[in-house]
């Protein structure tokens, strides 16, 4: 099935090594990230996505992370209002670019505070993570966007990730990829949940695109477990935007 054709990028900026991190794991070596960054766009590609590479913006280090100052759907993009003060405005210009692609184009302004990140697409149905990034004037803001579109949208509760997509991803198929506080979250008690194990949390956030699973490296429980449903797999190393908290999802939009 194909239901991608486009991915934005944007190439990681050397002030990366300032980005913003919860972990406790190390500056990012920024020639390692741009290798890694480029074996990403070419697993994109063999996904059979044209991929939009954008430059560098060294004033924000965290600007790779692209994910989260935009959700793109089938029929509008939204431009999000990033919650961390220092991502604010890497929505600059972003406008221009998805104007190439879109006709519609809306976007969450303030007080809502809103990341690409906490916004899970399940077909037309949106899940938004209520995180510290994300604030329920934004996930309103996008609700009411979603429906006049003719989408849904609904908020889910979480105390303790970073983003929704960090802790859950939907992998087509009725799959979801689930892991930490998203086992027992009440809003994903129906769903079919693929547990992926503590030691393995990371890789919760791969990514599915046209019927591949993009998968980060390292985490050989978790491929395991979707290369049994029949996925087709690639592995990509993502360990230098693990230092930041980012995963795969986190470094491209999709559409
Ligand atoms: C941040 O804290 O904003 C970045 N260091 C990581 C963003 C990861 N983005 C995502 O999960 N969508």
């Amino acid at each position: 099935m194909k239901k991608f054709k486009y991915a934005v990028v944007r190439k990681p900026s050397q002030s990366m090594t300032n980005g913003l991190t919860s972990a406790d794991l190390g500056k990012p070596v920024y020639e390692k990230a741009l290798e890694q960054h480029s074996n990403y766009v070419e697993a994109l590609k063999q996904c059979g996505l044209l991929v939009k590479i954008l430059d560098p913006r060294e004033k924000f280090p965290d600007s790779c992370f692209i994910e989260d100052i935009a959700v793109c759907t089938p029929h509008c993009a939204i431009i999000t209002y990033p919650g961390a003060p220092s991502r604010n405005g890497e929505t600059d210009g972003i406008e221009k670019i998805l104007q190439k692609y879109y006709t519609e184009i809306e976007e969450i302004i303030f007080p809502g505070n809103l990341d690409g990140g906490d916004v899970m697409m399940v077909d037309d149905h949106y899940y938004i993570g209520l995180s510290e990034r994300t604030n329920i004037h934004g996930a309103n803001q996008l609700i009411a966007i979603l429906e006049d579109y003719g989408m849904t949208g609904s908020v889910v509760e979480m105390n303790d990730m970073l983003h929704l997509k960090t802790g859950i991803n939907y992998i087509e198929n009725g799959n979801f990829l689930v892991t930490g506080e998203f086992i027992d979250n009440p809003s994903f008690e129906k769903i079919n949940q693929l547990i992926v194990p503590e030691e393995e949390e990371y890789a919760a956030n791969s990514l599915w695109i046209n019927d591949t699973v993009i998968v980060p490296e390292g985490y050989p429980k978790t491929k395991k477990m979707i290369e049994d449903l029949g996925y087709s797999i690639i592995e990509v190393d993502t360990s230098e935007f693990r230092k930041l908290d980012g995963g795969l999802s986190c470094l491209s939009l999709r559409f």
